[in-house]
């Protein structure tokens, strides 16, 4: 490929979108499966002379790559056909080949002097790092140093971090962004079926005969696997698509039904589905006598009946949920038949439901669903969260590396959990400490307190992505931050008193990534990194070493911390023991539980004869809960945590575009994507014009916490009362308006609903 992806290949953007299809969002085939369609034919011969098995650096569809060299440089990435993706790669996947060379890489420790960030040697720049956290802690004890760390690390270096802070330094401060993501989505499951993780894999997908696809732009956001969504619909057209969705995403303009629901309301709809579920008569009794049992939620706990659900359900009509989520009676009626009539049912969700205050109620309501219907553990049934980064769910969620966790489902506030990782790490009794740390956004609030006065932020670049954003910037001012990243400049660094530039995907590992469906896959090292850059494992490795913890942190290579992890997992039920290093290299990943060697993985969990841990002859063992039951919650919709008033009339949610990847450190650098517009306000015709507002209009959005200017794209995809813009833009950062509400449960903060003020950015209120 030449300079411009698109120009290389003579086309624009739309003809782009149009040549791959309508049922696909950009989906790029490359691999021999793809019989090399016109695009590809386009595509300058290149030279390779070695092909590497790895895994897409980007989002958690996982999708498998070969990687091609010509005398030692990466030159080609195209999809592996052998892997889960069938060949099938998306613009980002493909652009792989190009991120390791974007400019602003980080190429040499800085540290700041006088203000600014000079350049430093590694040794002054680590012992600048070390005496910070040192001072910290020798002053204010270790609860005042934290890591901050990121769904996009590997398994090891997550695993590391976790390890030193918990076990060795002796503070639970450890969080990241997987607590923005999944931490709904995780605190759905555990309180569900007392573990956390998805039970189905994506070969339901070729299985479902309804898509129930809510709160996630699948098409731009997973493509991957709305090409797999879109295979099933072709081969069997009568496969209903229910999108739910306030916008008429790429997803929605594709889907049988879509229900544009107002923003946050997502609990009120589940509970009126579940009450056409009663009156269609389509509760499956079998998991209502032998499977579930019934729990009060809303914070108030308590035991509850079938009949006490239905008895709440009742306060579901569909005329009061019409009402709550401005969708039509009729059509959510319609939504539960096609659900409940369906020969098996898949539900898809990723952060319309999970960024909500209610996130947790959100992913119980959607587990609920299933387990009713008993759409649940069998191929095409099941209730299925996407996961959002490369590695939230093996890397963060497995090892614990969240602050009230341990690895392997264990719990900071067990002294049993505690206990058995102080035995497994060859602890003293009590090193582990008994309080949870603080979860992402508390850390930040602390930081701004003075309660964190150290912090690692690792791969991550929270003084954009974090909501708020304005107060937790000076919060970071405050602190004595240490950032390793990959690219310099970036938001965070801006605030950083020591940058370590990072190496990153093929410059180091094998790394040890996890998507979606539990599949743990490997990415080897395959080029050097950029000039003084280091892999993140060697400067946890030596960060622990400097602060007198290589006692505890003895396993060093990316190889043996995997083999350390590997053993203690065979003391949960997240069992991978089976996966060797050797296997996860040579086999396209595997799924957990995984409990040896011979072992092919596990399709489908909880189900006697499919998941190893399953015991019994009943359809299903939900053995992360003691009685074996999964819990069905009753749950409220509550208002809003930031209310639309008269002052702030519409409510503003936010999310991703297709080519673009988060904060755009990496994926704004690459000259193939530089007219992709990032910096939109989507606004209603009736909103726009109610504020003079035309399509290009420079509009101010404001909330109570703070303002951002944007680009007005006046468009009738939204609803009225909703507007939507992305986060990819360090130019205007949304975030300084958005809401940092959080879920009780999750403590996951609300960056989908949050009340704001629009108005031509001249001046003249709305
Ligand atoms: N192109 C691209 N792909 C990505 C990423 C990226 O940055 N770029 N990031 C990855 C990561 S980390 C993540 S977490 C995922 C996120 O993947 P998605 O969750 O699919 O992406 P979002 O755009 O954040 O939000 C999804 C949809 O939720 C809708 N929504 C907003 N509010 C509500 C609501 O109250 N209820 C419902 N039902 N829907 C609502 C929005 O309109 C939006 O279309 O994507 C992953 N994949
Ligand atoms: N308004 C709004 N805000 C959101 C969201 C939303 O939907 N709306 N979504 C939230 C969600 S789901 C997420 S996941 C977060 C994501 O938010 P962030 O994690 O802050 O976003 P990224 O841009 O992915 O940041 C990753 C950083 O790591 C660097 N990097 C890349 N590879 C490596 C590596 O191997 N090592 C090191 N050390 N550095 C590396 C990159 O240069 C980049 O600076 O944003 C959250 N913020
Ligand atoms: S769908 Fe996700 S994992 Fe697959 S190529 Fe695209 S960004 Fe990579
Ligand atoms: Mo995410």
């Amino acid at each position: 490929m030449s300079d411009s992806f698109f120009e290389s290949h003579d086309l624009t953007r739309r003809e782009l979108l149009k040549l791959v299809g309508t049922a696909s969002a950009g989906t790029i085939l490359t691999g021999a499966l793809s019989g090399c369609g016109p695009l590809w034919e386009r595509q300058p011969a290149i030279d390779v002379d070695t092909w590497h098995k790895g895994v897409c650096r980007f989002c958690g569809t996982g999708c498998g790559v070969q990687i091609g060299t010509q005398d030692g440089e990466i030159v080609d990435v195209k999809g592996d056909q052998y892997a889960h993706n069938r060949g099938r790669l998306c613009v980002k996947g493909i652009l792989n080949r190009d991120i390791l060379k974007v400019e602003d890489r980080a190429v040499h420790p800085l540290i700041r002097k006088n203000g600014t960030l000079q350049q430093a040697s590694w040794e002054e720049a680590m012992r600048r790092a070390v005496d910070g956290f040192q001072e910290a802690i020798d002053t204010r004890g270790p609860d005042s140093v934290a890591f901050y760390g990121s769904g996009q690390l590997y398994t090891q270096e997550s695993y590391t971090a976790n390890k030193l802070f918990k076990g060795a330094i002796g503070t639970n401060n450890v969080d990241g962004n997987p607590r923005l993501c999944m931490a709904s989505a995780a605190a759905g499951y555990i309180s569900t079926f007392g573990a956390d993780e998805p039970m189905g894999c994506y070969e339901d997908i070729d299985h479902a005969d309804c898509f129930f696809i809510t709160g996630s732009n699948t098409a731009e956001c997973h493509p991957i696997v709305w090409d797999r969504v879109q295979d099933r619909k072709e081969s069997r057209p009568e496969t209903t698509i229910i999108v739910v969705d306030p916008r008429k995403t790429r997803t929605a303009r594709h889907a049988d039904l879509h229900l544009p629901i107002t923003p946050g309301t997502d609990v009120a709809l589940y509970n009126g589905l579940m009450r056409q579920f009663v009156e269609m008569d389509a509760v499956d009794q079998d998991m209502v006598e032998n499977y579930l049992t019934f729990q009060q939620g809303g914070g108030e706990g308590g035991t509850r009946t079938y009949d006490d659900l239905v008895q709440h359900l009742s306060r579901y009509p569909l005329e009061r949920v019409s009402d709550i989520c401005e969708v039509s009676p009729r059509n959510i009626r319609e939504a539960a038949f096609q659900f409940a009539d369906a020969g098996a049912a898949m539900s898809i969700w990723t952060m319309g439901l999970n960024q909500q205050a209610q996130g947790t109620a959100c992913n119980r309501l959607v587990n609920a669903m299933h387990l009713l219907t008993g759409h649940i553990g069998r191929p095409g049934a099941t209730p299925f969260s996407l996961t959002g980064q490369p590695n939230a769910g093996g890397g963060v969620r497995d090892t614990g590396a969240l602050a009230h966790a341990l690895p392997g489902g264990r719990k900071v506030a067990s002294a049993e959990d505690r206990r058995e990782m102080e035995k497994l790490w060859e602890l003293e009794e009590g090193s582990i400490d008994d309080s949870p740390g603080y979860d992402a956004v508390s850390m930040f609030g602390a930081m701004g307190r003075g309660d964190v006065q150290a912090a690692l932020v690792m791969c991550t670049n929270p003084a954009q992505s974090l909501p708020n954003a304005e107060q937790y910037r000076q919060a970071m001012d405050e602190a004595f931050l240490v950032v390793a990243d990959a690219i310099h400049p970036t938001e965070t660094t801006k605030f950083a008193d020591v940058v370590l530039p990072a190496a990153m995907w093929a410059e180091k590992g094998p790394g040890i990534f996890s998507q979606s469906e539990r599949r743990y896959h490997a990415v080897p090292q395959i080029v050097d990194p950029p000039g003084e850059a280091r892999p993140d494992l060697d400067i946890l490795v030596d960060f622990a070493t400097r602060l007198g913890h290589d006692d505890v942190i003895t396993a060093q290579t990316y190889e043996d911390v995997w083999a350390e992890w590997r053993k203690i997992s065979q003391y949960s039920y997240y069992d991978f023991s089976g996966m060797t290093m050797e296997r996860l290299l040579e086999e396209r990943g595997l799924l957990w539980p995984c409990p040896s060697e011979d072992h092919p993985g596990t399709c489908r969990r909880y189900v006697p004869g499919e998941d190893p841990l399953a015991e019994g002859e009943g359809r299903f063992d939900f053995y992360g809960r003691s009685d074996g039951q999964a819990v069905v919650w009753l749950e409220d919709q509550e208002p809003p945590s930031d209310e639309r008033t008269d002052d702030f009339p519409l409510v503003l949610t936010t999310g991703r575009v297709y080519e673009h990847w988060h904060t755009a450190t990496i994926t704004g650098a690459l000259d193939q994507l530089d007219n992709i517009d990032i910096d939109f306000l989507a606004i209603n015709p009736a909103d726009a014009r109610a504020r003079g507002i035309a399509d290009g209009d420079r509009v101010e959005v404001e909330s109570t916490r703070g303002s951002v200017e944007l680009v007005a794209k006046v468009t009738s995809d939204i609803v009225s009362g909703v507007v939507f813009s992305t986060f990819h833009s360090p130019n205007h950062i949304v975030n300084r308006a958005v809401n940092d509400e959080l879920d009780p449960s999750s403590k996951q903060p609300e960056f989908k609903v949050s009340a704001v003020a629009v108005r031509p950015a001249s001046g003249a209120v709305s």
